[in-house]
Parts: C-alpha cells; sequence; structure tokens
C-alpha cells in the first residue's frame, strides 16, 4: 500500500530494482498493475465480508459479454490515486499514459451490448450498491480486425496469455457442468428427475475486482473458463477429441455459428455461464431457498442467458426436491430480463432437437414450462395467430425471446421508443397477457470512463466553472447551462476541442500512419458495422459530395474528415463488402488532388473501447443515422453527447430522448420516422427502384456502383447489389439519402458559425447527465432489483 507519491515512488523502485531482466515498458507495466491490485484487496475483502455478515440483497447481472476496455488507468481513477501515480512516475522517468498503453485489450464483446453491462458494473460498485457480473472468461474475445487491400481480414487474440491479470483464479468455487446424458424421472408426485452418464465440463471462476468511485466498494465481476474435469467424469474413450470440445467453451466470443457445430458450441457457452454462475449462487447462501427472490435478483442480458429460467427450475426441482409451484414461484421472482433489439435474426431461436439432444433435462423442464403457459392461455379466447406467439416451442423451434419473457418478473427495452415497440408489435400478445411486466430502462454510459478518464481537459473546464458536484451527480451537468453563451467558457471549450482533435491526429498518425487536417470538421460513424445502422448511406452520400466536386467547380465544402470504425461480424458478407467500399471510395478520394482538399476518409483499424475513448472526445459530429426503428437505444451517442459532439441522427432509439433534453435547435435529425418504416414494411409501399430512377444524383450513383466504376478493386459487390436492388433496400438507404445530404448542409452552415455551434455543444454537456449510467442503475434498482447502498460503511 501506499499513501503518498514519495511511498509510491519508493515501493515502485523497490520492485524495478528485483527485477532480474532489463526492464521493459511492459515489465514497469505489470508492477504498477500488481500494485494497484494489492492496493484494491482490502477493499475487496471488506465488501465481501459486509455483504456477507449484513445479508445484503445481490444483484447478478448475467451476461454473454462485458466489454470491460482496459483497467489500470480506470482503476486509478476511481481509486483517486492517479494523479498522485501520475506525477510519481513522471519523476521517475516514466509516463503513465505509456503504460497503460501496455495493457492489453480484453475484446470481450463486439458492441453496445457488452459495453453497457461493463457501464452498468461501474456504475453499481461507484453507487456503493451490490451488484456483479457473471459472464465467461474467453481467451481469444472478439477477432483483432487488420484491413487488407480495404477488406476486413481477422485474427485471433490472446488477451489472457498476454495479460496482467486482473483477475483471481477460485479454484474453491469451481463446479460442475453436465451436458448430453440421460434423464432418469423420478415417479412420484413431483417433476423430480436425475441424470445419468452426461458429459461433464468443469467451470473455474475467475473473479475480476470492479472499482467503484471512491474505492470503498469494490465488487466482482466473475468470469467462468471451462476446464477438464476430474479423471473420474473423464469420459473412457477419445479423451483428447473430449479435451478440445471442452476447451472450446470459453475458447472465443461468438463462434462461427453457420454450422450445426458452431450452433451447439454457442448453446454450450450459454448453458455453461447459467449453470456455472447459478450452481454456485445456490452453494453458497446462507438463507433457506424459498428467500431467494428476497436475497438474490438476477438480471439477464438479452436472451443468451435465457436458460438460467430452465436451469435455476433444474437445480430447485431436482437439486433442493421442490414442488413445480415452489420452484416456478422462485424462479419467476427472482429473474428479470432485458430486450435489446428487435431484429429478427437476434432473436435467438433454437432447434428443439438439438436442445433435447445437449440439455435433455433443460429441454424437459422447457417443454413443461410451455405446456403450463399454454394452458393458461388457452382459457384465454385467444385467435390462432395470438396463440401462436405466445407459445415458447412451435414447430420444432424454442423462441428464447418469449421464455425469457414468461419466466421473468420484469422486462425492459433499453429506451422509450425501442420499449413503445416492444409492447405494442413484437410482443403485444405477451404484454397483453402480462401487462405489469414491461417497463422502460433507457441505456446510460459510465460519466467515469466516457468524460473524467477520456477527457480530463475538459472535464477540468467544466470543474473549474461549476464546481466538482457533477462527478459525483452528473445530472448537475445542467448548472452549464449557465455558460452556454459566456464566450469565455465557449473559446475554452473550442480549444479543448482543438486539444483532443490534436491528440487524435497524432495517435492515428503515429498508429496508423494516417495525415489528418486537425482543423478540418471531425465527422465520426464508429459502432458494430451492420445493414440498419447504414454505414452504406454515409459511404453513398461521401461519393455525392465527391461527384459535386467534380462536376462543379464552384462546390468547394469546408473541409471534413470522415471516420469509420467498427467490426463486421466475421460471417457477415454484406457488412464486410461495406467496410471495402468505404476503403475503395476513400483511397480515391483520398487521393484526388483537388477532393482530398475537402473530404477526407479515415478507417480506424480494429475499433475498440481504448480507441473509443481517444475518439468520443475529438468528435465534431456524431453520426447515428440508423433505420428508424431499428436501433433499440444506442449508447455511441450519449458518449458523444457528452463530450459536446452534435447529433446527426434519425428519430430513433435514444436519439429521441436526446433530442428530448437538448430541444430541436441542438440536434440535426433527419429521415422518415419508426412509424413510417413500420408502416412501409406493413403496406410494402417502398420501392427503391423509383428513387433510382427519378432521382439523377442516386440513380448515378447506383449506376456507378454496379458498374463497378465506384467499387474499383472490389470486383463482387452482390451483396451490396442484391440487398439495394433485388431485396428492396430493406433499411432505407435511398429512401432517407437525400434528406440525409440536405441534412449535412445544413450542419455546414452552423459550424461556420462559430459561436452558434459551440453554444450547440455546451448544450449538449449540460443536459447529458441524465445519460449518465449511474440514472440507469438507480431506476433498475429503485423498481426492479431493490438493492441497498451500503452507506455505512
Ligand atoms: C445493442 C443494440 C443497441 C443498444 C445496446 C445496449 C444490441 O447493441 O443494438 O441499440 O444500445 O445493445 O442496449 P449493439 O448494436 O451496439 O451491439
Amino acid at each position: 500500500m501506499f499513501y503518498s507519491k514519495e511511498e509510491f515512488k519508493e515501493n515502485f523502485s523497490m520492485r524495478l530494482e528485483q527485477q532480474e531482466q532489463p526492464v521493459t515498458l511492459q515489465t514497469a507495466y505489470s508492477i504498477l498493475a500488481g500494485m494497484v491490485r494489492e492496493f484494491v484487496k482490502r477493499d475487496w475483502n471488506e465488501t465481501n465480508h459486509f455483504y456477507q455478515n449484513e445479508q445484503r440483497k445481490q444483484l447478478y447481472y448475467f451476461s454473454i459479454e462485458f466489454l470491460i476496455g482496459r483497467m489500470l488507468g480506470q482503476n486509478l481513477m476511481n481509486l483517486t490515486i492517479y494523479e498522485l501515480v501520475n506525477e510519481g512516475l513522471g519523476e521517475l522517468g516514466y509516463d503513465l499514459a505509456e503504460l497503460e498503453e501496455q495493457e492489453p485489450e480484453p475484446g470481450l464483446g463486439n458492441g453496445g451490448l457488452g459495453r453497457l453491462a461493463a457501464c452498468f458494473m461501474d456504475s453499481l460498485a461507484s453507487l456503493q450498491m451490490p451488484g456483479h457480473g457473471c459472464g465467461i472468461r474467453y481467451r481469444g474475445g472478439l477477432f483483432s480486425q487488420v484491413l487488407k487491400d480495404g477488406f476486413q481480414t481477422e485474427h485471433p487474440t490472446d488477451w489472457i496469455n498476454d495479460s496482467a491479470g486482473w483477475d483471481i483464479r477460485r479454484e474453491d468455487l469451481a463446479t460442475y457442468i453436465p451436458f448430453f446424458g440421460e434423464v432418469q424421472p423420478e415417479h412420484g408426485q413431483r417433476f423430480k428427475a436425475s441424470l445419468t452418464n452426461a458429459e461433464w465440463v468443469k467451470a473455474v471462476p475467475y473473479d475480476m475486482p470492479i472499482v467503484g468511485a471512491y474505492g470503498k466498494t469494490v465488487n466482482t465481476l466473475r468470469l467462468w473458463q471451462a476446464e477438464l474435469p476430474e479423471q473420474h467424469l473423464l469420459p473412457k474413450a477419445d479423451v483428447e477429441t473430449y479435451k478440445q470440445h471442452v476447451v472450446a467453451i470459453s475458447d472465443r466470443l461468438y463462434p462461427d455459428d453457420s454450422t450445426e457445430e458452431g450452433k451447439i458450441l454457442r448453446l454450450k457457452q450459454q448453458y455453461f455461464l447459467c449453470s456455472a454462475s447459478l450452481q454456485t449462487i445456490l452453494k453458497n447462501r446462507d438463507f433457506p431457498v424459498s428467500a431467494l427472490p428476497k436475497h438474490v435478483a438476477i438480471q439477464i442480458n438479452d436472451t443468451h442467458p435465457a436458460l438460467a429460467i430452465p436451469e435455476l427450475m433444474r437445480l430447485l426441482l431436482d437439486g433442493e426436491g421442490l414442488s413445480w409451484e415452489e420452484a416456478w414461484g422462485i424462479t419467476t421472482h427472482t429473474i428479470s430480463y432485458t430486450n435489446h433489439t428487435i431484429l429478427e435474426e437476434a432473436m435467438e431461436k433454437w432447434d428443439s432437437s438439438m436442445l433435447e439432444q445437449l440439455l435433455p433435462r433443460i429441454y424437459m423442464i422447457i417443454q413443461e414450462i410451455d405446456r403450463r403457459f399454454k394452458e393458461k392461455c388457452h382459457q384465454e379466447n385467444l385467435d390462432s395467430e395470438a396463440k401462436k406467439k405466445l407459445s415458447i416451442i412451435e414447430d420444432g423451434i424454442v423462441k428464447m425471446a418469449t421464455l425469457a419473457v414468461v419466466g421473468s418478473y420484469k422486462v425492459n427495452g433499453v429506451a422509450k421508443l425501442h420499449t413503445e415497440i416492444l409492447k405494442m408489435r413484437e410482443m403485444k400478445e405477451l404484454n397483453e397477457h402480462f401487462p405489469h411486466k414491461f417497463h422502460n430502462k433507457t441505456n446510460g454510459i459510465t460519466h467515469r470512463r466516457w468524460l473524467m478518464k477520456a477527457n480530463p481537459e475538459l472535464s477540468s473546464l467544466i470543474t473549474s466553472v461549476i464546481g466538482n458536484e457533477w462527478t459525483k451527480d452528473p445530472v448537475k451537468l445542467h448548472q452549464l447551462n449557465e455558460f452556454v453563451q459566456d464566450p469565455v467558457f465557449l473559446g475554452d471549450f473550442k480549444s479543448v476541442k482543438q486539444q483532443k482533435k490534436n491528440q487524435l491526429t497524432e495517435y492515428l498518425e503515429k498508429n496508423q500512419t494516417i495525415k489528418i487536417d486537425p482543423e478540418s470538421i471531425f465527422d465520426m460513424h464508429i459502432k458494430r458495422f451492420h445493414g440498419y445502422k447504414r454505414q452504406l448511406m454515409n459511404i453513398f452520400h461521401i461519393q455525392m459530395l465527391y461527384n459535386r466536386i467534380k462536376e462543379d467547380s464552384a462546390y468547394r465544402p469546408y473541409p471534413r474528415t470522415f471516420f469509420f470504425g467498427g467490426k463486421a461480424a466475421k460471417s457477415y458478407r454484406f457488412a464486410k463488402q461495406v467496410i471495402k467500399l468505404i476503403n475503395t471510395v476513400a483511397e480515391k478520394i483520398n487521393n484526388d488532388p483537388v477532393a482530398s482538399k475537402h473530404l477526407h476518409i479515415v478507417f480506424v483499424e480494429d475499433y475498440n473501447v481504448s480507441r473509443a475513448e481517444k475518439m468520443f472526445p475529438a468528435a465534431d459530429i456524431s453520426e447515428q443515422i440508423s433505420t428508424a426503428s431499428k436501433e433499440a437505444s444506442g449508447t455511441g451517442n450519449m458518449k458523444f453527447m457528452m463530450n459536446g459532439a452534435i447529433t446527426l441522427g434519425t428519430f430513433d432509439g435514444a436519439n429521441i430522448e436526446i433530442v428530448e433534453q437538448i430541444g430541436d435547435d441542438n440536434a440535426f435529425i433527419f429521415g422518415v420516422t419508426a412509424q413510417q418504416v413500420m408502416q412501409f414494411e406493413e403496406e410494402k409501399t417502398y420501392h427503391a427502384r423509383e428513387i433510382i430512377e427519378k432521382d439523377r444524383e442516386i440513380g448515378q450513383l447506383i449506376s456507378e456502383l454496379l458498374s463497378g466504376k465506384l467499387s474499383k478493386g472490389l470486383e463482387n459487390i452482390d451483396f451490396i447489389r442484391s440487398q439495394i436492388i433485388d431485396e428492396n433496400d430493406p433499411y432505407f438507404v435511398l429512401k432517407d439519402l437525400q434528406h440525409y445530404a440536405r441534412t449535412h448542409n445544413r450542419v455546414l452552415a452552423v459550424y461556420e458559425d462559430t459561436l452558434a455551434w459551440q453554444e450547440m455543444s455546451a448544450v449538449n454537456i449540460a443536459q447529458s447527465g441524465i445519460f449518465s449510467s449511474d440514472r440507469t442503475i438507480q431506476q433498475y434498482s429503485d423498481e426492479v432489483w431493490d438493492l441497498e447502498k451500503i452507506y455505512s460503511r
């Protein structure tokens, strides 16, 4: 432990001297991380003891992804020793920022869903609430993205091997997970059974400390690793193949599930996570099992952990010997579910036969849940369509979202519009059946990572005018409203923004050898690649601007740099072609002597949390241009807003609530509304071809695309072509394109009025506090989990 700079320096130097090898930056990083781990240990132990002694209700957040990002800097900050360590290291000739860069990036998530889980962890600990994460310790995490000739290529990562190990192996808590086998019903009154001839997998937890602000509360992120069980549980033959199957469970996030084998692996991962976490919760309790809902809340993050419902039933029925009614009562008062998307492809469905083979007892329980639920619905006067919607198993398919709703006591969407769409359309029948289950919890982001840590310059500026209360209660950022017309404050804000743009420019020049004009407008579209997120519309628009520059010598717009960043799922061919298209257009424009003075495209390779931390603070414009109704919430929109970037977006997800906060004048909104989109979809009245035929500019763009002129080097644009033409542009790219282009023109006009632009930025920051995940977590706690803060410590 160290309490002063001098103590820190002494301790750090002593450890350096003990090194036998020459000290590299990597060793210096490891030493520092080790010291921080020790620092955290005492509070971690104390928090755990407190939870045990006081018997506080605990929340467990089950998630297949936790996109936590690097831990060193955030931990130092939350422990309030960042400055002390920074100065101390400086005096010893080290640069803390450089050491932070040595930390391997754990890519345990792929986008907003996983990052949300990480923000929630930070907020729970910072609000001093007993809330922990349960996930999988993937050795590889998501692939790292390398661009080759503009194409995305995927490369395995191994963050664990490179890691400084924030987590601690808990062999004492290891548990065993059964797959396959035969169910032996116990013939009696109860729905009890046992499983024979199962294949066992050992689950070993690795606990990672989640340090709350001011350090006092340290919660736990428990990540499970799959291992070979002890000798007596091994199969008699072919242990090698068995071993490969076991290791695969925690090897990779999102294994390729286009094959049957891949699907089985995903299902195994999901069950592995649920079973291991639930078994441990039950095993280590010191209260009667009937009191579970009073002591434990379990939140399932999307349907990936929905097997928690039948698994908890299994443990209560077969392990605890409860009756069906008792077990069901406990389960449906303990588990609650968050839905994150209405996209059909993301609503998980499993083949009954596969589930039955891999998890026979679980399948039997799901069948019984379905049977009983159908029986109940039968008593209501429902038409056959409604009955279909209310079935969990239908035509040999298990619908996980329906299972999740039926087995939870609360169900929420992640922004107001999304929740309304769930209630009124996607889950209409379920909502009518369970009228009090559905509620909204608009997402949030932790202001500690996304403002205080990512943008210390802006944080200091804010504190210099309104004091530092906002760091504890971010809604107090409101107080900035008094300064949004103050020219001195706005001038200072402009300098900070420029500083962040310069830093990003330097970083990218160094790491990706890209030259950027830091004086240009920084327009950013950074998120997972997906059709509905419409990166395609963005690049189409840039190509249109290029055509205008070429055709009209008087058209010379204000210089803009368009940033793209994000990965496409490995098997998502369309999204991968969009990445290639962006890079092809980039090459042409960036090398054009005239156009490149006005337009510049930067594709930030291998976009991840650390890169995101450098990008959000440097943005002027936040591209949030999803097809209305498709983006459940979005959280990048909130990170941009908090850093003073202005939203250019559609009326979708949380964009709507952002505009509610700042007013129409402080964002640029365009495009068809969710209602219009849903109407087009229902009535089939949208025809992309008509736009191609009638709009000269769009017609030209599409023919350039089809002729291969636009896509030089990309011989095969068949997926883009077929989506726009054959599939009639399902994400309404062409429908919104001209409105998007006109809105960009409005953006440019305002940008040139510097003061007006800065005022808009300042209003955005001032109104962003409500989008802190502290607010979201407080609402979950008040309305769903019923947690108590640890004020007494
Ligand atoms: C998803 C939704 C987002 C939402 C996020 C967190 C699945 O994230 O699409 O709209 O904000 O969950 O609730 P993403 O697309 O980034 O993978």
